[in-house]
């Protein structure tokens, strides 16, 4: 227990130097946040038969995107009730959605509105992915804004939502989130 919870203060003190962000990865389970941090990590092809098992606990990714160094940490979407936990040191949160899941939109839109009216994270920046966008059966980036109340949402909130659609079967939206988190690390640390 003692020696998780240095490691977590490590884990902080590290992901708090130059040209490392401390990223938190929620969403909920089966969203898709392992397969997309894969691909982020790597642009080659997300090996299915190693990343399609629940993440129960966390996962930690150390993302390289030109010089810079992103560690981001996905916590498990069973793991929802504890997330609050890992909310220490973070001024960045992606959020996954999974867009060809109808059922889940808008239990992940109530889930995703308490975690922004959360004190701690008031002044973080966020990140809301529309995963899976390969899937033929998905809403449209329209269409899934709607369930999610987007618009009423974000006149209720604090922070300044970016809204992006990705794949981590295609790629689609890989640099554009890679550019987006790196942008954040120069306007967090100059
Ligand atoms: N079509 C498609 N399927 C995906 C994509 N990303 C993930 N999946 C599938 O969705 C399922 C869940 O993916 P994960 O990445 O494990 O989801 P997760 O959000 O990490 O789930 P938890 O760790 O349980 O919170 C797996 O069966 C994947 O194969 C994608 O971009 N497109
Ligand atoms: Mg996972």
């Amino acid at each position: 227990m003692f020696s998780r919870y240095r490691s977590y203060n490590t884990y902080i003190k590290r992901a708090n130097q130059p040209n490392r962000m401390s990223i938190l990865c929620l969403g909920p389970k089966s969203s898709g946040k392992t397969h997309l941090l894969k691909k982020l990590q790597t642009e080659s092809n997300v090996d299915n038969t190693s990343t399609s098992v629940p993440t129960i606990g966390t996962n930690m990714y150390t993302i390289k995107h030109n010089d810079y160094i992103m560690q981001v940490r996905e916590v498990g979407g069973s793991m929802a009730p504890l997330w609050h936990k890992y909310f220490g040191g973070i001024s960045i949160i992606i959020y996954v959605i999974d867009a060809s899941n109808l059922c889940q939109i808008s239990a992940a839109g109530v889930l995703f509105y308490s975690l922004l009216t959360d004190p701690a994270l008031l002044r973080c920046k966020i990140l809301l992915i529309l995963s899976k966008s390969d899937a033929s059966y998905r809403q449209m980036r329209n269409e899934a804004l709607l369930m999610l109340q987007m618009k009423r949402l974000q006149k209720e909130i604090r922070q300044k939502v970016t809204i992006m659609v990705a794949s981590a079967i295609t790629g689609e939206g890989r640099e554009e989130i890679l550019n987006w988190m790196k942008k954040q690390s120069i306007t967090h640390f100059h």
